[in-house]
């Protein structure tokens, strides 16, 4: 069973992540997985953070000469800001600085407090930070090491920013997309609306203000039957949406045509089947998103999600404070602008790990050999290798 935990706190001494169930035999990439630890955190609109940190994996168990073993993956992150915190993040001893009681609406801040009997919104909101992302983000970039070994490729980019979309007359094949992608710095590939994004992001730092957005994942190289129709919770849309949904600020998901389906008859919302000698079963458009049935269909997985902007607000909110029940407004702390070009990155990671457990339950295998043996065989089967 593939599976993985991260743990600790934004200003604590690391992040890590346990993951389970991979296959032995699976030679990881460190450099990679570096590598999109470093997309992650890039991007216009990141906030001081991001200049103190150059998140780098550790790998502390499950690992030998390059190859895993079948055993526990640790990977493990340091926080450098750890350093400036130790006093206030103390694992032991008395309490240091001031606690911070104005919960900042949009955050977990409150509702954490309450449900935890908390007196301090900093025991909530240094586990809620998207700090924790880099955990996942490296457990994804796992994830596509295994995937490749599929034929399976993921990607991910920004389409909207601030309600600034890109040109959906733009197409580009996977590859393409990623080419577009390296030289830019919100993640998007229309450089022209990549600018106004930039414009739009300055202008909501100036007055104070955060911006959200859109962000698609592509999923590529995929086999039909990864999935199943036959329960709920084996619905691989059902999967990758709740993945997708327990990225922090992520406020809503589609797939393919998506909610434009309401304003679609049937006879301009499905994707016909035609057959091929060559090609086997092919169709000519992919409003389905890759996903029948709860069953992929061999089509690229097509899913965007929406951010909301981040709730920490340089102008802040109106809140309370939990101590005197006073009108305050809401706490302001160091963040970031905007962090759709990071979710994205999140979300291809989180689209990874998702796939990568599909995989694994189709295919199975103690030993990578075997997994893309298996592989090998289906593909064989269906005609379509
Ligand atoms: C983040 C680290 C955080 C924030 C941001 C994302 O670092 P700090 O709180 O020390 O500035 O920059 O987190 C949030 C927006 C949030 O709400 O917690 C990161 O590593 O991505």
């Amino acid at each position: 069973m593939f599976r993985f935990l991260t743990a600790g706190e934004s200003h604590g001494p690391c992040l890590t992540a346990v993951i389970e169930g991979l296959p032995a035999g699976l030679a990881i990439d460190i450099a990679e997985v570096n590598k999109d630890l470093a997309r992650r955190q890039q991007g216009y609109g990141r906030g001081g953070r991001m200049k103190i940190e150059k998140d780098q994996v550790e790998v502390l168990s499950g690992m030998r000469f390059g190859q895993t073993l079948g055993s526990p993956l640790t990977l493990s992150i340091r926080n450098r800001d750890w350093e400036n915190w130790q006093e206030k993040m103390s694992p032991t001893g008395e309490p240091a600085g001031e606690a911070v009681t104005s919960p900042r609406p949009g955050h977990a801040d409150l509702a954490g407090l309450l449900k935890y009997e908390r007196q301090d919104v900093r025991d909530i909101l240094e586990r809620a930070s998207a700090r924790e992302t880099a955990a996942r983000v490296a457990v994804g970039a796992v994830a596509k090491q295994l995937l490749e070994r599929a034929g399976i490729a993921v990607f991910s980019h920004v389409v909207n920013i601030g309600g600034v979309g890109i040109d959906v007359k733009l197409t580009y094949t996977a590859t393409e997309l990623a080419d577009k992608l390296e030289d830019s710095e919100l993640s998007c590939a229309d450089s022209i609306a990549e600018a106004k994004m930039k414009e739009a992001i300055r202008v909501a730092k100036e007055k104070g203000d955060t911006l959200g957005g859109i962000f698609e994942v592509v999923v590529t190289g995929l086999m039909p039957g990864l999935g199943s129709h036959v329960h709920w919770d084996r619905r691989l849309d059902m999967r990758l949406g709740g993945a997708l949904m327990s990225i922090q600020a992520i406020k809503g998901v589609e797939f393919g045509a998506g909610f434009g389906f309401a304003a679609l008859p049937g006879s301009q919302s499905h994707d016909e089947i035609f057959f091929d000698a060559e090609e086997g079963y092919f169709r000519g458009s992919n409003r389905a998103g890759g996903v029948e049935g709860g069953i992929t269909n061999g089509q690229d997985i097509i899913v965007r999600s929406v951010m909301k902007p981040i709730p920490t607000l340089m102008t802040p909110l109106a809140s309370v404070d939990i101590t005197t029940k006073n009108a305050v407004m809401a706490n302001t702390e160091r963040s970031d602008v905007c962090a759709v070009s990071a979710a994205a990155v999140v979300g291809e990671a989180m689209a990874a790990i998702v796939i990568a457990e599909a995989v694994l339950e189709k295919f199975g295998g103690d030993s990578i050999g075997d997994m893309v043996q298996a592989v090998e065989r289906y593909r064989t089967r269906l005609g379509v290798c």
